[in-house]
């Protein structure tokens, strides 16, 4: 373990991107990881969700860390509440769904400038990691097609000036967590998170001695894929029950790790989306079948 730094470090880190391009199946992936892609997920739009977590790197000093991951509703109705969010934050992801161009113009026309635009001093060089999700299309044959070159995805991301670029996806990390882009992404973000407290400058596109691979690094099978390895094996002798939420994601704890501490919790107050071309369909009401609880365990 490297010797304690001197600083504390709490982030504050934020998602956004169009309704419906699976901000909220990402940040699951980096929390409790409960859902269940074996029953396609119902979309339920977010209005608001935070989580409070400690965290912590290989490649780190060790401290006081702590991060702050807001989960924002890509639905434009919402506008007004998520953009009092953005004051303060360390680290925005801006994501955009691979088969969708739509959503991939929409983070240089409508997201950068949103996220650098608001509040009373707003940041007109905020720190970006853009996300591309669902890049479990790219390999479906059906879907492959409608994808995206992804020259043209890197292209937006030097465009708006994100310190990375990672395609990931919700989808895939159930069962090959390393393959899914997510483990790269959470090294990427604390990795990213520590340069800015410590003061350095916002890393270029091109500049990725920042990066230290940690999650992403093992050649060790990760909690994630034991529980799918377990999960395949009982159901050979009883199909597991429905919706109950799946143990949270484990890895390797530090020993300063604490439980995440949940902070607020607006989920179950669902949002009435108006239909957009990213919005791939809607509901309202009722429990969130994601079972998606407020914490982080890395
Ligand atoms: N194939 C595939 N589908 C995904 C993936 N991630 C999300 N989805 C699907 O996309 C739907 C929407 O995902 P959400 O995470 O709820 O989308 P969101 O961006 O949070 O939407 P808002 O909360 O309205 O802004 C889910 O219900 C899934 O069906 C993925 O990695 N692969
Ligand atoms: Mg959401």
């Amino acid at each position: 373990m490297l010797p304690e730094d001197d600083i504390d470090i709490c982030s504050k880190i934020i998602i956004v991107g169009d309704g419906a391009v699976g901000k909220t199946c990402v940040i699951s992936c980096m929390t409790n990881n409960t859902i269940d892609w074996e029953r396609d997920p119902d979309y339920e739009p977010t209005v608001f969700n935070n989580y409070m977590t400690n965290w912590d790197h290989p490649s780190i000093p060790a401290g006081n860390r702590s991060m702050e991951i807001w989960d924002t509703a890509g639905q434009e109705s919402f506008q007004q509440l998520r953009c009092m969010s953005y004051p303060d934050t360390k680290v925005f992801f801006m994501a955009y769904d691979v088969s969708n161009r739509a959503s991939l113009s929409n983070v240089y026309t409508k997201w950068e400038p949103e996220i650098a635009g608001y509040g009373p001093d707003p940041d007109p060089n905020p720190w970006v990691i853009l996300i591309g999700t669902k890049a479990d299309f790219r390999n479906d044959k059906e879907r492959k097609d409608d994808c995206i070159p992804l020259e043209e995805c890197e292209a937006v991301a030097k465009k708006i000036g994100a310190s990375m670029w990672i395609e990931t996806s919700a989808k895939t990390n159930a069962t090959f967590p390393k393959q899914s882009g997510i483990a790269k992404l959470q090294d990427a973000l604390m990795c990213l998170a520590y340069h800015r407290a410590k003061g350095h400058p916002r890393p270029n596109y091109d500049d990725q001695s920042w990066f230290k691979p940690g999650l992403s690094a093992s050649d060790e099978p990760s909690a994630a894929e034991k529980m799918a390895e377990e999960k395949k094996e009982s159901k050979v002798v009883a199909p597991p029950p429905a919706k109950v939420a799946a143990p949270a994601k484990v890895v390797e704890a530090p020993e300063k790790k604490a439980e995440a501490e949940p902070r607020v919790d607006l989920n179950k107050i669902r949002a009435d989306p108006p239909q957009t071309d990213t919005n791939i369909g809607n509901k309202s009401g009722g429990e969130d079948p994601r079972g998606l609880c407020n914490c982080w365990c890395f």
